[in-house]
């Protein structure tokens, strides 16, 4: 074992960069800290500018062989990518739980499965990727997804591995070429999966992970000339710096963003279904960026609604995510903690009242939390806490439910309870959202076209929309005249 490689939970994890199919090592690391108790993990490679060059430099010389492989080629690689993936779903599981505190059963059960999904449904659909040919006066059209070249991937620390490969396998299935940076408070799955596509066959540089912190290898990556794609998924301050860099190449960006997504309670739901989707935002401590935190209820349930509530989030247990029985871990960082400590002060500082939590607890918890009387424009309800913090109000009809659901400035999800189909189609007709979930919650299918409005985000990725961002559309026009001795 290498002076570089640190053991995770039993797992060996290799903490250098992994650039044109070798590790490669900085001269200064970042400490890696674990939410579970605060311990120190070890020391990741900290990424200059420098390291940055030369995983596009990579990317770039592997990018013209890579893009020629053929598809059934490439599909067979992201399969046997999955397999490994699917081989080590412990190893990862623990790993990931130890570097961002979301629970571990749920990563052996719901988030590995799913990284593994994400490689072979890409593979799957590349293989029917298919455009019908058109005619236009006897010339026949012929649209193409040629492979766009290098493609930067920024990921967050919520879900690290499965919204990295959510980015990673489309591009690759693509015929890109890929960097990802990970986030730098959850460097370690990113650098495993790096281990798993080389046994998998997936050729030198045609995959690069390089580690660090964004304000010191950001900019680098992102305003590379050599640089044909751009995918976030993060804040929105830093989409604006992603966006200013890349401006200066017109690299085509797709960004996922934030969200303050609403759940709304009609009086007609049936209410023991609300409050179990309710009790659902609480799901890895509140940092989902798809969370509907803004319960939005209608006055004549809200009381009902608000004691069953109340009942059923005392049930939920809170502590090391590596327990079988535990519901909702620590949250990711100290300064995240702080964060979300800071919105719910100013919160009741302003009036709003606590029913349940509204307080840190020991170590890097926060208590699972409800704010009532909060005021439409006030921050707790315009902004993303990413944290355990839930708001209630009420509506007296559909106009005001509707209006209140849109005035944030995001607009990523939304989720509606009622009993009724018609109000469902009126309702999500008139919201602003990506995504509109009715009697349920976070379903997800890969072929959907994802992604959010307005702060939360700019275009769509998944299914034929991930090719149509990884790739250059080409339509070829072919007269049929012309042909010599056809
Ligand atoms: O995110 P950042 P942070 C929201 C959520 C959270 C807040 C802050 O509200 O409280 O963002 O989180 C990289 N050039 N979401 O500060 O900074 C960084 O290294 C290039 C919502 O951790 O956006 C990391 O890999 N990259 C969200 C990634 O950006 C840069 C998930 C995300 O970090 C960079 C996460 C730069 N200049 C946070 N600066 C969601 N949509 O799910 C940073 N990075």
């Amino acid at each position: 074992m290498s002076e570089h490689t640190i053991t995770v939970a039993g797992v060996a994890v290799d903490t250098r960069h992994w650039i044109g199919g070798e590790r490669v090592a900085s001269t200064q690391t970042f400490p890696d800290v674990s939410p579970i108790d605060g311990s120190t993990i070890g020391g990741i490679s900290r990424g200059t500018a420098m390291e940055a060059a030369a995983a596009v430099a990579a990317a770039k010389a592997a990018f013209p062989a890579w893009a020629a492989t053929s598809r059934a080629e490439r599909a067979r690689i992201l399969h046997a990518i999955a397999d490994g993936v699917e081989k080590r779903i412990e190893e990862l599981s623990i790993v990931e739980t130890t570097d961002n505190g979301a629970l571990l059963r749920s990563h052996r059960r719901g988030v590995m499965p799913r990284v593994a999904h994400n490689f072979r449904f890409f593979a799957d659909w590349l293989l029917k990727l298919e455009h019908e040919d058109f005619e236009t006066r006897g010339h026949t059209n012929h649209v193409s997804w040629d492979p766009a070249g290098p493609s930067v991937l920024i990921t967050p620390w919520n879900a690290p591995l499965m919204l990295a490969t959510w980015k990673v396998a489309p591009a690759l299935a693509a015929g890109n070429t890929v960097i990802l940076k990970p986030a730098e408070w959850t460097p370690l799955t990113a650098s495993l999966l790096a281990d798993i596509a080389a046994e998998a066959g997936l050729p030198a540089g045609v995959l690069n992970v390089v580690q660090g912190y964004g304000s010191e290898i950001g900019d680098a990556l992102t305003s590379h000339p050599d640089v044909r794609r751009i995918s976030f998924t993060g804040s929105v301050p830093t989409a604006k710096r992603i966006a200013e860099s890349a401006a200066a190449n017109l690299t085509p960006l797709s960004l996922e963003l934030g969200g303050k997504s609403p759940l709304l309670v009609f009086a007609d739901a049936d209410l023991d279904l609300a409050v179990d989707l309710a009790v659902e935002q609480y799901d890895n401590a509140g940092q989902v960026c798809l969370a509907a935190t803004r319960f939005l209820v209608e006055e004549s349930v809200a009381e009902e609604f608000t004691r069953r509530f109340v009942e059923k989030a005392g049930q939920l247990t809170q502590g090391d995510p590596r327990g079988e029985a535990t519901d909702i871990g620590p949250n990711i960082h100290p300064l995240q903690l702080e964060k979300i400590d800071g919105f719910v002060q100013r919160a009741v500082a302003a009036g709003a009242r606590a029913v349940i939590g509204g307080h840190r607890k020991d170590g890097q918890y926060y208590a699972p939390t409800l704010l009532t009387a909060v005021a439409q424009d006030s921050e707790i309800v315009q902004e993303e806490v990413f944290g355990p913090v839930l708001t209630l109000q009420t509506f007296a009809t559909e106009d005001e439910a509707v209006r209140l659901a849109n005035d944030t400035r995001f607009g990523l999800a939304a989720t509606l309870a009622t009993g009724d189909p018609e109000r469902a189609e009126r309702v999500t007709a008139q919201l602003v959202a990506g995504t509109v979930w009715t009697n349920c919650f976070f379903v997800r299918d890969l072929q959907a076209p994802f992604g959010g409005s307005r702060h939360s985000g700019v275009g769509r990725e998944g299914g034929t929309w991930s090719f149509d961002f990884y790739c250059d559309l080409k339509n070829t026009v072919t007269s049929p005249n012309g042909w010599n001795n056809h």
